[in-house]
């Protein structure tokens, strides 16, 4: 039986997404939809109920910074609880009938694996691709890559830096993979949630301090609702804002892009704590907990509104 407290290395997370497959067959399926720069590949899972019609859907990526453990640990209790509740609970069943869930436990597969391979290594952040001519530095932060203001704001065109947006925006293959996918499903996917840590924030669109999202106040009150969610589990207090208000501004994220193209109801939770990457393993169970009780007031709200 998979420990849900413990962090997992690569490949026993591909393992484990083999396996929610096969134990359920009827709702789970693989998705490979890219791959990365060292050419692995990148899988999600779709969680659907079979229908003749196309269905709105969630979309969730998780990884997308190698260091923050704590975000693939969380897609993966995501999917595990969606997949022990849906045929108990009632109100899970009712979002399962009307929504499909495209979830990647992983989006930076590089990255995370060159987190595990040894202590000098754990805190990578980016990608592992080259950068530019005459620059010996490796790697593009892939929440700069996006095509959202790319470069203008919360960068660095340094090559060294953990900040850096790529030589041009979508540079990166990850990136490109999550495009490819959902840019054709932009009219069906109608929440995108992307999860990183630490900070213990809901953000919402835009990271760019000039750009004020078209449903904001409604943005703004989703998240309230998913903070006072998450404290109700464990006591645990969430800051709520823009992105550019309740952290730095940063153009060129996945969570932007996504409102840009259209989808309405775009996040970006970090997860606990407050200060390090290095989340203790006794603390995956209760910020998994209050993570799928805020994350689920979000999908209840867009679920009543579809
Ligand atoms: O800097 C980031 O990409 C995110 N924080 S993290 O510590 N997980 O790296 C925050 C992204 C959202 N921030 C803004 N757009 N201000
Ligand atoms: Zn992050």
């Amino acid at each position: 039986n998979y420990d849900y407290t413990i962090y997992h290395p690569l490949a026993e997370i591909s393992t484990w997404m083999g396996q929610m497959v096969s134990e359920n067959p009827d709702v789970v399926t693989l998705v490979d939809y890219g791959s990365t720069y060292e050419n692995r590949t990148i899988s999600l899972l779709k969680i659907g109920l079979k229908s003749d019609v196309t269905k709105k859907a969630v979309w969730m990526d998780c990884g997308i910074h190698a260091r923050e453990w704590i975000s693939p640990a969380f897609c993966q209790y995501f999917v595990k609880e969606i997949l022990r509740t849906y045929k108990t609970d009632s109100k899970v069943e009712e979002l399962l009938k009307n929504l499909d869930f495209y979830i990647t436990p992983v989006l930076n597969v590089d990255g995370y694996l060159y987190t595990w391979k040894d202590n000098t290594t754990r805190l990578w952040r980016k990608t592992r691709s080259p950068g530019t001519d005459g620059c010996d530095c490796i790697g593009t932060d892939l929440n700069r890559n996006f095509e959202a203001n790319w470069g203008m704001v919360g960068v660095s065109q340094n090559c060294c830096s953990n900040v850096y947006p790529g030589f041009k925006a979508l540079s990166e293959a990850e990136a490109r993979s999550v495009v490819d996918f959902v840019e054709p499903r932009k009219n069906d996917i109608v929440c995108f949630f992307t999860i990183h840590s630490y900070g213990q924030l809901i953000l919402f669109p835009y990271g760019h301090p000039n750009v004020t999202a078209p449903n904001y106040n409604e943005l703004a009150e989703i998240s309230q609702a998913a903070a006072k969610a998450i404290k109700a589990v464990h006591g645990m207090t969430y800051t709520v804002g823009s992105f550019a208000e309740a952290l730095y501004p940063a153009a060129g994220s996945s969570m932007d892009w996504a409102r840009l193209i259209g989808i309405p109801f775009a996040f970006t939770f970090e997860l606990r704590d407050e200060g390090s990457f290095e989340l203790p393993e006794n603390q995956i169970l209760p910020t998994c907990e209050e993570t799928y009780a805020g994350v689920h007031s979000v999908i209840t709200y867009v679920h009543n509104k579809i």
